[in-house]
């Protein structure tokens, strides 16, 4: 327990936790049934190229979204890359600039334009109205995003999109089962896509898909994932390789079943750290919506100007004590190479958010206690706020 500011491990003192804790430590899920799984894979001797694991998976995750298809891929990366192309996206295409720089990059990869747009400050997310702010002649698309996975005004995207003639499909890649208004992300735009990342609430290893009610679509992005080829080998266009291998979806699977239980279990630590910082001046934790379904993957907490300490100052002070915040996203895309040339935009709520927003561990291997430690930590931080500023200053002065 911390008695005074020269107990913080950041001042010398010895760290509150042991062993790190950390944001996006993988849900593995049951080992036993991931290793029975890969077991059948090597007896099948059938290890990539739609095996068997591939197509449950597809099946099961374009069930949870509602969806009539699933095109699993190697990442979500290259699945925001399909879809990209499978749209036929040209030109300059809206992108929020809060979000993991995966999102832009898959387009400046494919020689898109991605265009910034601001967000709204108290959710992180771009809404109808940023977006449209940022729509000129030369737009062809919109790529939205679920940031944190909090859905984003995903019907009054469709509206805008509809009224602009562009296409809109979704970055969903933190919102794994999350829904909106009752309707599971997924369902939205021409397409979503997921990631199954190894740090994402289901994971695949490395993994992605896009899903989509859209039977053309889908099957055009199923052969662009595999060379351009169809079912029956013939090319029918140019195409990449993207494929999902049947061990990633092994644990895909794995993990997928064990998709409630973890969703439960950031469901309590996002409450106990709701009740933990209530009273904690100008640290802001990002609700979700619980009348909604949510991954609760992504506990993020802003750290406003009268926590009397900054972000940075909060983050070195909780990583020293073991507990390694991540600074998801900061700064902005905009500001990011090869993105610079843009900042001359202002989107000042992105540029707010990005200096101060905190991801802090959350998921099944962190526990209520854990959470009350961190929560601890972090009023004691802000209670010696000024002890921490002065520490600061005297560092930066050399
Ligand atoms: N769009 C959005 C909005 C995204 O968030 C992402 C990915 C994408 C698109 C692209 O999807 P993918 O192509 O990745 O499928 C991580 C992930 O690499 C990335 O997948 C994710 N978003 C992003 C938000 O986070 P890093 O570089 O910040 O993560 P890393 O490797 O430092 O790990 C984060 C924490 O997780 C660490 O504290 C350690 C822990 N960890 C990590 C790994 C890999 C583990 O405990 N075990 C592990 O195996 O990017």
């Amino acid at each position: 327990m911390k008695l005074q500011a020269a107990d913080l491990a950041v001042l010398g003192g010895t760290p509150e936790f042991a062993e790190p804790l950390f944001v996006g430590r993988p849900n593995v899920g049951d080992t036993a049934r991931l290793f029975a799984r890969l077991q059948g894979v090597l007896d099948r001797n059938w290890l990539t190229n739609g095996g068997p694991l591939v197509r449950e998976f597809e099946r099961r995750v374009a069930e949870r979204a509602g969806v009539r298809y699933c095109v699993a891929t190697c990442n979500g990366t290259a699945a925001l890359q399909l879809l990209a192309r499978a749209t036929g996206m040209r030109g300059d295409v809206v992108v929020p600039a809060l979000t993991f720089v995966a999102t832009p990059h898959a387009l400046q990869w494919l020689g898109l334009r991605p265009v910034f747009c601001d967000v709204d400050p108290r959710t992180g997310n771009a809404d109808a109205a940023t977006v449209a702010a940022a729509i000129t002649p030369r737009t062809t698309a919109i790529l939205a995003v679920h940031l944190w996975g909090r859905p984003c005004a995903a019907e009054e995207l469709e509206a805008l999109a509809d009224r602009h003639g562009l296409t809109l499909v979704f970055d969903a890649a933190q919102a794994f089962g999350a829904s909106y208004r009752g309707r599971p992300v997924g369902g939205f735009g021409a397409a979503e896509v997921f990631s199954f990342h190894a740090t994402k609430v289901v994971n695949a290893f490395e993994g992605g898909c896009v899903v989509t009610d859209d039977a053309d679509l889908a099957e055009r992005l199923r052969a662009m994932c595999n060379f351009g080829m169809n079912g029956s080998r013939d090319v029918l266009g140019p195409g990449t390789n993207a494929k999902m291998s049947e061990a990633a979806a092994a644990m895909g699977l794995t993990s997928l079943e064990a998709y409630d239980a973890s969703a439960a279990h950031n469901l309590a630590n996002h409450r106990r750290y709701a009740r933990e910082l209530a009273g904690v001046d100008g640290v802001r934790l990002l609700r979700f919506d619980e009348r909604q379904r949510n991954n609760y993957h992504y506990e993020v907490v802003a750290v406003d100007p009268g926590a009397g300490l900054g972000r940075d100052t909060l983050a070195e002070v909780l990583t020293a004590e073991n507990v390694i915040v991540q600074k998801y996203f900061s700064p902005g895309c905009h500001r990011l190479p090869p993105y610079r040339d843009r900042a001359a935009v202002s989107l000042p709520h992105a540029d707010a958010l990005a200096a101060r927003v905190l991801a802090l561990p959350t998921g099944p291997s962190v526990s209520l206690e854990d959470v009350r430690r961190i929560c601890d930590l972090i009023r004691f931080a802000v209670a010696h706020a000024p002890t921490l500023a002065n520490r600061a200053e005297a560092y930066l002065a050399g």
